[in-house]
């Protein structure tokens, strides 16, 4: 699968399309990337940011559209109402999955969205948003509400499905020991929670919108996307490092070469057709063994297994 980022550059490589770039490729897929704006930055301060030329931006989604095929786009940092018609322009008629990430703010306080290209942001990004990803804070700013229980996070919510978006993803909801990412679509509700990880860092909203365009690219659905990005978002943060003086980054870890082959054979497996009516009752699973096992370290296998779901095989 190919997935388009038109984002912001980060040069800590955090967040911003450097992050996604590495995420898309940690779920098999190639990433292609247009640039919107060129922020500087570390781990303890954002010093400031220039936004790209809008028709050198166009030039960058035209370049990318004219040669290859485009599975699914991640729409991050936009900075301005001049980027934002831009991006709209060229990509409102497309009909693959889009992932609007509402970044608002950095962790170390740099502006991403311009106060006065909100209201642009909402007219031009919403509507063509098949998931939108806002934290609390960037789902306030969004919906005008301020967000103080349940039932004013829902009323903004379902503004915001009025607004166009078809399916919203509220990240992050502190509630006693746990955080939890409330998903609507359409006709659904659902809630998942994990456990906190009262860990500072910076790239944790670009991993989880970017694993969520990955696994809809995939073919996985909206609960399952979000299940996945959940559990990436969440091991990123749990394998953060403290590279510089300030936060700490998110890490996607290198998958050992052995779950690289593993992975492998598993997405040529899925690929057959109609593989989903081979998978039997107590549904499957792929396991093996390095050259002379001395221990079950030695074994590879899937956590959980691959299931039938309709005619889909779920990993
Ligand atoms: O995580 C939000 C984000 C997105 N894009 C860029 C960023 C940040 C946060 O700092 O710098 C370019």
């Amino acid at each position: 699968m190919n997935i388009l980022t038109i984002a912001g550059s980060d040069p800590s490589s955090g967040a911003g399309i450097q992050s996604d770039i590495k995420t898309f490729s940690e779920f098999g897929c190639h990433g292609f990337t247009a640039i919107t704006a060129i922020t500087s930055q570390n781990s303890s301060k954002f010093s400031g940011v220039k936004p790209v030329e809008a028709n050198i931006l166009g030039q960058q989604i035209d370049s990318i559209f004219s040669d290859f095929q485009v599975n699914a786009i991640k729409i991050g940092m936009v900075y301005d109402s001049k980027i934002i018609k831009i991006v709209s322009k060229k990509i409102s008629k497309m009909s693959i999955p889009i992932v609007v990430d509402p970044v608002i703010k950095s962790t170390t306080g740099g502006e991403l969205l311009q106060k006065n290209a909100i209201k642009d942001f909402k007219k031009f990004l919403l509507p063509i948003a098949t998931v939108i990803t806002p934290n609390k804070y960037e789902l306030e700013i969004l919906s005008g509400i301020k967000i103080k229980n349940k039932i004013i996070l829902e009323k903004a919510i379902k503004k915001i499905q009025k607004l166009g978006a078809k399916n919203v993803v509220v990240t992050g909801i502190f509630e006693k020991n746990k955080v939890s990412d409330y998903v609507f679509t359409a006709n659904k509700h659902f809630v998942f929670s994990s456990k906190k990880i009262s860990n500072q860092n910076h790239g944790s909203g670009c991993n989880y919108s970017a694993a969520l365009i990955a696994a809809l690219a995939k073919g996985y659905n909206i609960r399952e996307s979000v299940q996945i990005a959940k559990k990436f978002a969440y091991n990123s943060i749990k394998n953060s490092r403290k590279i510089g003086r300030g936060i700490s980054l998110t890490n996607i870890k290198t998958p050992k070469q052995e779950s690289i082959k593993l992975r492998k054979s598993i997405e040529k497996f899925t690929m057959i057709q109609n593989i989903s009516e081979h998978i039997p009752e107590c549904q499957t699973n792929f396991v093996y063994a390095s050259k002379k096992p001395k221990s079950i370290k030695n074994i590879f296998g899937l956590e959980g297994r691959i299931v039938k779901a309709g005619n889909r095989v779920v990993v």
